[in-house]
């Protein structure tokens, strides 16, 4: 097992790694810029280290500054969390190199995701079903290009290898504006990625967005944690995430978990891993795969009742899962609203001093934040400052208990997006169930 564990992260998520590793009986160095000193997880580490100032360039993402900090604390391991560094495969190899773990996939398995078109076509060659489209980089002949939308059929959509997330792509509804399109999108995603590589996929007009969640150990064994439905977004931002997926059967679920399981197997993945598909008209179509563990994890492990952080580290001290396929049984239902400092209307971030916090509580219920009373949320980073996640037998239990929650929830001294979380839980279409991904731009006027 694991002595020591380097949290190269802050925030919530920082604290949720720090409790896995109390659990497991691992020790735990906090590293965190000069801004930081105060987090929740730097005062309950067991040593924690100041790696830089406020800026996360000169911090969270200052790989010399974090190998430093694991050798001056004799460390074993590193875990990226998600953001920073957590899907950068020059720091997953440059952490190993160094003789420490890297809590995560091996770099190789992080660059050939990373790179999008490597991506589908190990996915296609795992038989994990894909987007129809160009199987492969667009070249510099326009003819073939022109010839390939036509056989795509339009709206067809052109995305960036280098890209991901949301980040270098662009639609295009007709031949007339293919060609423009693509030299636009090209520059875009070599000034962003220092990549012009982009492949064209068919636009799906309404499609929901569904993520299987894996678990792979290093020898071998593969197992899926079912789904999760990330729809309720905005400007790719997920606002609200829930498990499993509405309207979603056993048997689907059963059908494309075993596929994302059987790819992991194929390509030696290693860690927790997210396999995002686009949903619609009841086929699932894969996009992109996150090498690192998510901010919506926890809705998973509501309905399945496994740690995944805990297996994180389990793995990552040589052990195999803990679960076979068949232990995993999927049980109720689970939805997480993120909890941000921003201005419910304009969602400008609302950095500030936390005057007044009271967290929800009773059955079905989880709160997942670093807030504390009295605690000043920095300007410097991501305005997510919590996670809210209710459990129950059923998707309207878990609605009902969410609703009590956020009633309960009071965070004074700054502006909050809970006033947006209540409105989402008491619109009938979220109540319904199963709203695609521009549902809620929508319904915000966007
Ligand atoms: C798509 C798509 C429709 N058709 N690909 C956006 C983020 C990136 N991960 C992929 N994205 C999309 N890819 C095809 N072929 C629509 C989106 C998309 C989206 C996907 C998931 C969640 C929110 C989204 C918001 C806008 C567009």
């Amino acid at each position: 097992m694991l002595d020591k564990v380097v949290i190269a992260n802050r925030g919530e998520i920082a604290l949720r790694i720090l409790r896995a590793c109390r659990e497991l009986g691992i020790r735990v160095v906090a590293i965190h810029s000069e801004a930081d000193r105060d987090l929740k997880h730097v005062r309950l580490a067991d040593e924690s280290v100041c790696i830089g100032p406020a800026a996360s360039n000169a911090s969270y993402l200052n790989v010399p500054a974090i190998i430093s900090a694991a050798e001056v604390c004799d460390a074993q391991a590193i875990h990226p969390g998600y953001g920073f560094l957590a899907e950068n495969a020059d720091f997953a190899e440059r952490v190993e190199q160094s003789g420490f773990v890297f809590i995560g996939p091996r770099p190789e398995t992080i660059r050939l995701m990373g790179d999008k078109i490597s991506a589908i076509e190990a996915m296609k060659a795992a038989g994990v079903p894909t987007v129809p489209g160009s199987n492969g980089p667009l070249n510099e002949d326009t003819k073939r290009t022109l010839k390939l939308a036509n056989q795509i059929g339009y709206p067809v959509i052109i995305k960036a290898a280098g890209g991901g997330g949301g980040r270098g792509m662009r639609v295009v509804h007709s031949e007339a504006s293919l060609l423009t399109a693509i030299s636009l999108t090209r520059a875009e995603a070599g000034a962003a990625f220092g990549n012009e590589t982009l492949y064209m996929e068919k636009y799906l007009e309404n499609p929901r967005h569904i993520e299987f969640q894996v678990l792979a150990d290093e020898f071998g064994n593969a197992i899926h944690l079912g789904e999760r439905d990330c729809s309720m977004q905005r400007r790719h931002q997920k606002v609200v995430e829930e498990a499993p997926a509405p309207g979603i059967s056993d048997e689907q679920r059963r059908r494309v978990g075993e596929r994302c399981a059987e790819a992991c197997r194929q390509i030696g993945y290693r860690s927790a891993g997210t396999f995002e598909f686009l949903y619609e008209d009841g086929e699932f179509y894969f996009i992109e795969m996150n090498t690192r563990v998510q901010v919506e994890h926890p809705v998973t492990e509501m309905i399945t009742s496994v740690d995944i952080i805990k297996e994180q580290l389990l793995i990552a001290s040589g052990e195999s899962l803990s679960y076979t396929q068949g232990d995993i049984q999927i049980r109720g239902h689970a939805i997480e609203c993120r909890i941000n400092a921003e201005d419910p209307k304009n969602f400008i971030p609302c950095p500030g001093d936390i005057t007044q916090l009271h967290v929800p509580g009773g059955p079905g219920v989880r709160v997942e934040t670093h807030l504390y009373n009295g605690y000043r949320v920095p300007p410097y980073y991501d305005s997510m400052i919590g996670k809210l996640i209710t459990h129950g037998e059923t998707r309207a239990v878990a609605i009902a208990r969410m609703r009590t929650a956020l009633s309960e929830l009071v965070i004074d001294g700054i502006k909050t997006n809970i006033p947006l979380q209540v409105d989402i839980m008491a619109d009938t279409n979220f109540q319904q169930g199963g709203m695609n991904i521009h549902y809620l731009e929508k319904k915000l006027g966007l």
